[in-house]
């Protein structure tokens, strides 16, 4: 089994990417959370010799991959069947083109627009150095669709798409400005089951990040909306067992008058905040 270290799932960019590499390639990982700005991230990494930042890898042979583009090849390389890259050569080169410059560029819109998965808002005054990342973002987008015919950048959802999955973010958290096709594949992200499965877990996993309050005024998040579930008190549910870890149930959402059972306070609300990118517990409700 690999191993992941990962930061607060709202506001931890890197480690978005890097679970993608696995979540939307069907390759299983254990995760292990670190919240950012305190010691448990340091602390974490004393096992993962020489990783400094999250997401941090360990290979089931124990090899440490502190880098997320490394991650990407590694994966690829050890896994050629879960389509990290293109297998067309020419679709191929681009998506690791698009990979290398978003792993090495955008300094600007990545500062500017801190990805925070909690909040959109509808203006945050965007500087000319974020409106020149926006323009170049533009191109390489454009260069990228014009040649696979999408619908994601390099034809399937490839490593290059989970690179941008953070930068979509903070175009749909701070309502930033592309083309109709940049706004298309922007929601295509925002849609995406493992993006709306790791936002789920980003609204419930810690409190808000003091260092990312924004005085901007938002809006409702710009993405699908969640089915109306909410928590609830008691063990009474219609299901027996947990849908996710087969165990007794111990907490209760409310759906459609519905109550369904949980084995923990952590996937209950996961639920609530996105059940629909749950396969599991959608088995269960449309059962
Ligand atoms: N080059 C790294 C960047 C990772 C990174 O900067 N991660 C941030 C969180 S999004 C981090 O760990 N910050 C904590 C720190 O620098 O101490 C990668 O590719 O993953």
């Amino acid at each position: 089994m690999y191993d992941l270290v990962i930061g607060d799932r709202a506001y931890s960019s890197w480690s978005l990417r890097g679970w993608l590499l696995f979540d939307a390639f069907g390759i299983p990982v254990k995760t292990h959370l670190a919240r950012l700005y305190t010691d448990e991230l340091s602390n974490l990494l004393k096992d993962f010799v020489p990783g400094r930042t999250a997401p941090t890898m360990r290979t089931p042979d124990g090899s440490i991959v502190p880098e997320t583009i490394a991650m990407a090849e590694e994966l690829a390389s050890r896994h050629p069947q879960a389509g990290l890259w293109p297998t067309d050569p020419a679709l191929r080169a681009t998506a690791r083109v698009l990979a290398a410059e978003m792993h090495a560029g955008f300094g600007a819109l990545r500062s500017h627009c801190a990805m925070n998965l909690r909040v959109s808002y509808t203006d945050c005054n965007p500087t000319p150095a974020v409106l020149a990342d926006l323009d170049r973002l533009q191109v390489i987008w454009t260069w990228a669709l014009t040649q696979s015919g999408g619908p994601w950048l390099c034809g399937p959802y490839t490593a290059a798409d989970a690179f941008f999955a953070p930068v979509a973010a903070r175009i749909a958290g701070h309502n930033l400005q592309v083309s109709p096709q940049g706004m298309a594949y922007v929601q295509a992200h925002l849609a995406h089951p493992s993006f709306r499965r790791w936002r789920a877990m980003g609204q419930i996993d810690g409190a808000d990040q003091e260092i990312y309050r924004r005085d901007w005024p938002t809006r409702p998040w710009p993405g699908p909306t969640p089915l109306p579930a909410r928590a609830v008190e008691g063990t009474q549910s219609e299901n027996t067992a947990c849908p996710y870890s087969g165990k007794a149930i111990t907490h209760v959402l409310e759906l459609d008058g519905r109550r369904f059972g949980f084995c923990n306070a952590f996937c209950r609300d996961k639920t609530v905040a996105d059940a629909e990118a749950w396969p599991k517990f959608m088995a269960i409700y449309q059962s």
